[in-house]
């Protein structure tokens, strides 16, 4: 009789258990559904989140429904403040009350959600001889000669998914170049995180004059309320072809596009 009243304790915790788990995960999932946000990255992306699935908003009469609404806005990972937003079909514009608009000159970003984005600032640092030994590694990895000259070449310092050590991110890229003449045309983007490499970005092409895209760091944000930074890296290409952005987040030891504005 003892043992078979201690079964039946045994079994109503077992269901206690099970039940306060299942509404502790369901509670998270609901959160994680009614998160909706809508950004504007520069004047070549808008993406709306929600219900977890991203979405790339070309469709003109989209756009202009989003025309005075009021939006948070960015430049270079400072807050401007809330303006109201509208677009003319290839630029945004940012007014306040109504009135002046403001023209911000650098890395612009304006969102509007249902919760708040936290965007980190960052700062494009020079490349010094303790990050040789991961270029050299890289280049190697890619079939690249380690005597490869660069456009562009730098690193960013960021504590990218928040666990109080800073992550290194390199751009190296020989894209456009002026004053010599590569055989391949190549763009590289990689975190170093305890010393392994996880590429966001890498596109190796021969030199057929002015291909190539040269990427640069926009926005590292946290876009979907779950702690976890997502970045948008940013493409330049040649003349009229344009900018390519796009969404990263580190999924599964990987970093994976989540949306492009390809
Ligand atoms: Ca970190
Ligand atoms: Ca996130």
């Amino acid at each position: 009789m003892k043992s078979k009243k201690r079964y039946i304790v045994l079994l109503l915790i077992l269901i206690i258990f099970a039940v306060v788990m299942f509404f502790l995960f369901a509670k998270d999932n609901l959160k994680e559904e009614k998160e909706a946000t809508t950004l504007i990255v520069g004047n070549t992306s808008v993406w709306k989140y929600s219900s977890r699935r991203w979405l790339n908003v070309t469709n003109p009469t989209t756009k202009d429904s989003i025309n005075w609404m009021n939006f948070e806005v960015y430049e270079e990972g400072k807050h401007l403040g809330n303006y109201s937003v509208w677009n003319d079909g290839s630029e945004w514009y940012y007014f306040k009350e109504n009135k002046d608009s403001i023209k911000p000159t650098g890395k612009v970003l304006a969102y509007k959600s249902n919760f708040e984005i936290k965007v980190k600032e960052f700062s494009e640092e020079q490349i010094d001889q303790s990050d040789i030994k991961y270029i050299d590694y890289v280049l190697e990895e890619n079939e690249l000669s380690t005597s490869s000259l660069f456009t562009s070449s730098f690193k960013v310092n960021i504590d990218y998914d928040s666990d109080g050590e800073e992550e290194t991110f390199y751009v190296l890229s020989n894209a456009f170049p002026t004053d010599f003449i590569p055989d391949q045309i190549f763009s590289l983007v990689f975190m170093v995180k305890d010393n392994n490499i996880y590429y966001l970005y890498n596109s190796i092409d021969e030199n057929r004059s002015n291909n190539g895209c040269r990427p640069y760091f926009n926005y590292f944000l946290d876009l979907t309320n779950d702690g976890i930074d997502e970045i948008i890296l940013s493409c330049g290409q040649y003349s009229t072809k344009g900018t390519i952005d796009m969404l990263y987040k580190f999924v599964d030891d990987e970093f994976k596009i989540q949306i492009s504005n390809q």
